[in-house]
């Protein structure tokens, strides 16, 4: 198979803190320069993606003047201008400056998140007059080490009282901007609040606009929390809450390893894949990793045309793993047309379930149920043999 070309129409995205990361970890130093955000976009653009994204600090210093900050802002427009790049999403960095230590929305100290909220507002005037169209909220230091530290009950009213307040401020201004938590388990804090895409869900019903939120799941942060990625991104499509996604790579439980994505868990990446087409995802599909700290900037643009190269590969493959007639057999040997049907049929009630025989248990619970057949067909779908 030739290498597939990325288009723009694949709608692939990154972070200016991804292809920007400069190598510098919690043992070590930098180990690439400094990255120009306009030749960020210039590199982006000639690899095919079609989007961009960035924290306000990523793109403006924390702390810059407002002069230093028009300047930095016209420039990155023209840049975007000429390469024709869509600011897909924005976001607020609220986790490096050493304010935001205990935390911003949900910091113990009230000014902390008086100004993460301030912080935050201002970037989301930003995002929208740059056209994103999802403001992704990561709450890396909401969180705890320390059992009392933290009164969880107070945290997550406030963490409501964030988003009410920021889904007033969206509405108020007219901004067409939509909120996606994403869902981490730990790091940088010992545990962070919303660790799971079920515990983002369950929180969004609560806040006054629902509707205004949804996930960012990333499929690295799931595997972290050891729970299955492609079940998540489902559930997120099912309760139509999957505003937006971060790809990239992660072997299991263990520090954030931010892989190029198709790396780390290969058979989990497929079936991320092939749940976002069957979910018919239609928004961004980004890329939240970090270029290893071994490589140059040749190897970061490597790296970022790897990502895009095994999202086409993995889509390809899902196809036609779905599109396969002996998959389709197995599918059906395998029951799944039958879970699409309502357990009672039209019209009846739990009443109907007394006057039901016994079926024949024995049976039923010897019975091949014929899924390791339809995994090895995906396996092999995956290996290329097919
Ligand atoms: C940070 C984090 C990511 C989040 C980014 C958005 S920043 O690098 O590890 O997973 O998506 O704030
Ligand atoms: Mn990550
Ligand atoms: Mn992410």
């Amino acid at each position: 198979m030739p290498l597939p070309t990325p288009t723009p129409e694949d709608r692939f995205s990154f972070g200016l803190w991804t292809i920007g990361y400069d190598g510098k970890d919690p043992f070590g130093a930098p180990t690439r320069p400094a990255m120009d955000p306009v030749h960020m976009l210039e590199k982006l653009a000639e690899l095919g993606a079609y989007g961009v994204n960035f924290h306000d600090d990523d793109l403006v210093p924390f702390g810059s003047d407002d002069a230093t900050r028009d300047a930095i802002l016209d420039r990155f427009r023209k840049g975007l201008a000429d390469t024709g790049l869509v600011v897909t999403t924005a976001t607020t960095n609220l986790f490096s400056h050493p304010v935001f230590k205990d935390g911003a929305f949900t910091s113990n100290n009230r000014e902390v998140r008086r100004f993460a909220l301030r912080k935050t507002m201002r970037n989301i005037d930003l995002a929208a007059e740059l056209g994103a169209k999802v403001y992704v909220a990561w709450g890396g230091r909401e969180g705890s080490e320390h059992g009392a530290s933290k009164d969880v009950a107070d945290a997550l009213d406030r963490y409501k009282e964030a988003f009410d307040v920021l889904g007033e401020y969206v509405t108020d201004q007219g901004y067409d901007l939509r909120f996606a938590i994403e869902p981490k388990p730990n790091e940088p804090r010992g545990d962070i609040l919303l660790p799971t895409v079920g515990h983002a869900l369950a929180f969004i019903e609560t806040l006054e606009r629902p509707e205004l939120v949804g996930v960012n799941p990333e499929i690295g942060h799931e595997e972290m929390a050891g729970v299955n990625a492609a079940q998540g991104y489902a559930q997120a499509l099912w309760q139509g809450k999957l505003f937006h996604i971060d790809l990239n790579g992660q072997n299991g439980p263990r520090f954030d390893q931010d892989l190029r994505f198709g790396a780390g868990n290969v058979r989990g990446s497929f079936w991320v894949v092939d749940t976002l087409l069957a979910g018919g995802y239609d928004g961004p599909v980004h890329f939240d990793y970090k270029p290893s700290r071994t490589e140059d900037e040749h190897g970061v643009w490597s790296t970022a045309r790897a990502c895009m190269t095994n999202y086409l590969v993995l889509r390809e493959k899902a196809r036609a793993f779905r599109a396969d007639p002996e998959v389709q057999e197995a599918l059906a040997a395998a029951g799944l047309p039958e879970l699409a049907v309502p357990t009672l049929a039209e019209g009846e009630t739990w009443r109907s379930l007394a006057d039901d025989p016994t079926p024949d248990v024995e049976a039923l619970g010897a019975r091949d149920a014929g899924l390791e057949h339809l995994d090895q067909l995906a396996l092999e779908h995956l290996y290329g043999v097919r």
